[in-house]
C-alpha cells in the first residue's frame, strides 16, 4: 500500500495506486473519512468512494446535505481522476493549506462524498491496450448486432457500454448507437452495467440529502448545465445560469482559464447521461457536468493533457467546486 506521502499530482496513477491511496488517506483521517464501496466492477475491481465529514461516526453526520462528485466514468479522461483526487486531499487539508479554514467549514456543514473512478476496467485498459478508450470493459454484443447460424457473431465480439449513456433519464433515444462496438452504445437498459448501478444503487435512498451532483470529464473546459437530452430549458435555467457565471469566474480566478459555461444539449444533445439522471430522476436541482482541460481548440493534445498541468486543472477545480457550493439551493 501506498503512504499518504508517496502520491504526486505530477503523474497519473493506475487504479491501484489510486484505491490504495484513498484507504491510506481514510485511515490517517479517521474522524472525518471513510471508504464507501460501491459496488464490483465487470473485471472484478471495487469501485470506490470515500465519504467526508465532521465527526464522522456520529448520527447526526449522516443527515448533512450531501455533495456527490465523481470521476472517471470515461476511461481515457485521466485528468478526472487526478481531478477527484486533489479535491479529496484539499478538503482533508493534504494540500492547500491556505483554504483550512473554508474546508473545515465544508466538512461541517456538509457530508461529501467522492468517487475518483468509476469505471477502473475501462481505465487500466486505457494503460494496458487503447489509450482511447472510452467504455467500460463488459462484453456488449456483436457488430452490428449481426449473428451467425449458430448464434456467434458474425464479424466480431464487441466490448463496453458508454457509462454515460447508460442511466434512465430519456435513456436509449438520442445521440447513441444501437451497435455495440460503438463508443457511445448505451447498454441493452438502463443501469444494466455495474458501473452506474453502483452508483444509483448508493445515491437512489440518499437523494432528500442529495444537494450537489457533479460528474467531471474530459475535454474542452465547459461548464454544463441540465439538460442534455433536450434543448428544452430545465425550470432551474436561470439558477443554473447564476451558477454556471459563478463557477466559471472562480475557476478563471486561478489560472486565468476561461471555462464556458452551457447547457449540456447546446455542445451535443445525447439521452441517459448521469447530470440528467440526478436533475430529474432523483430531483437534485443542482446537477453540472464539467469537462476539464484541455480546450475545444487543443484536440491534438485531447484526453492525453501534459502531466504538469494535473496540478492547475486540480487547483482551479478546488476553487470552482468552493464557488458551486456556495452558489447552491439548498435547505
Ligand atoms: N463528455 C460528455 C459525454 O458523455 C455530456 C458530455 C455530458 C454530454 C452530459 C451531454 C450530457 O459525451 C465527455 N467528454 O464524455
Ligand atoms: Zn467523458
Amino acid at each position: 500500500s501506498v503512504a499518504t506521502g508517496e502520491f504526486s499530482y505530477d503523474t497519473y496513477h493506475r487504479y491501484d495506486v489510486i484505491s490504495d491511496r484513498l484507504a491510506a488517506l481514510a485511515a490517517k483521517h479517521q474522524t472525518v473519512a471513510e471508504i464507501v464501496d460501491l459496488g464490483t466492477s465487470y473485471e472484478g475491481r471495487t469501485i470506490k468512494a470515500i465519504r467526508m465529514t465532521a465527526n464522522i461516526s456520529s448520527d447526526e453526520s449522516d443527515d448533512k446535505p450531501m455533495v456527490w462528485l465523481d470521476g472517471g466514468s470515461h476511461a481515457r479522461e485521466w485528468v478526472s481522476p487526478a481531478t477527484m483526487m486533489y479535491i479529496i486531499d484539499s478538503i482533508l487539508g493534504e494540500q492547500e493549506t491556505d483554504k483550512s479554514d473554508k474546508m473545515g467549514e465544508l466538512l461541517a456543514k456538509f457530508q461529501i462524498v467522492v468517487a475518483p473512478c468509476i469505471n477502473p476496467d475501462g481505465y487500466e485498459f486505457s494503460y494496458e491496450e487503447d489509450r482511447f478508450w472510452r467504455k467500460n470493459r463488459q462484453p456488449s454484443g456483436c457488430k452490428n448486432n449481426k449473428l451467425n447460424w449458430y448464434g456467434g457473431c458474425f464479424s466480431k465480439l464487441c466490448y463496453g457500454v458508454d457509462n454515460n449513456r447508460n442511466w434512465s433519464v430519456d435513456w436509449g433515444r438520442t445521440g447513441v448507437s444501437t451497435d455495440p462496438c460503438s463508443e457511445i452504445f448505451p447498454g441493452r437498459a438502463p443501469f444494466d452495467q455495474p458501473n452506474t448501478k453502483a452508483v444509483k444503487d448508493y445515491l437512489e435512498p440518499l437523494k432528500d440529502k442529495l444537494k450537489l451532483f457533479v460528474t467531471y470529464h474530459s475535454y474542452s473546459e465547459y461548464f454544463l448545465t441540465p439538460l442534455g437530452y433536450t434543448e428544452d430549458l430545465p425550470a432551474d435555467h436561470e439558477h443554473h445560469t447564476k451558477v454556471g457565471e459563478a463557477v466559471v469566474r472562480a475557476i478563471a480566478a486561478r489560472h486565468g482559464v476561461h471555462y464556458v459555461p452551457m447547457r449540456a444539449a447546446e455542445m451535443y444533445p445525447c439521452s441517459g447521461d448521469s447530470a440528467d439522471w440526478a436533475y430529474e430522476g432523483l430531483g437534485v436541482g443542482d446537477s453540472y457536468t464539467i469537462e476539464l482541460r484541455p480546450d475545444w481548440d487543443s484536440w491534438k493534445v485531447g484526453f492525453e493533457l501534459p502531466e504538469d498541468q494535473i496540478r492547475p486543472t486540480a487547483e482551479e477545480n478546488v476553487d470552482g467546486l468552493l464557488a458551486l457550493i456556495e452558489n447552491i439551493k439548498y435547505s
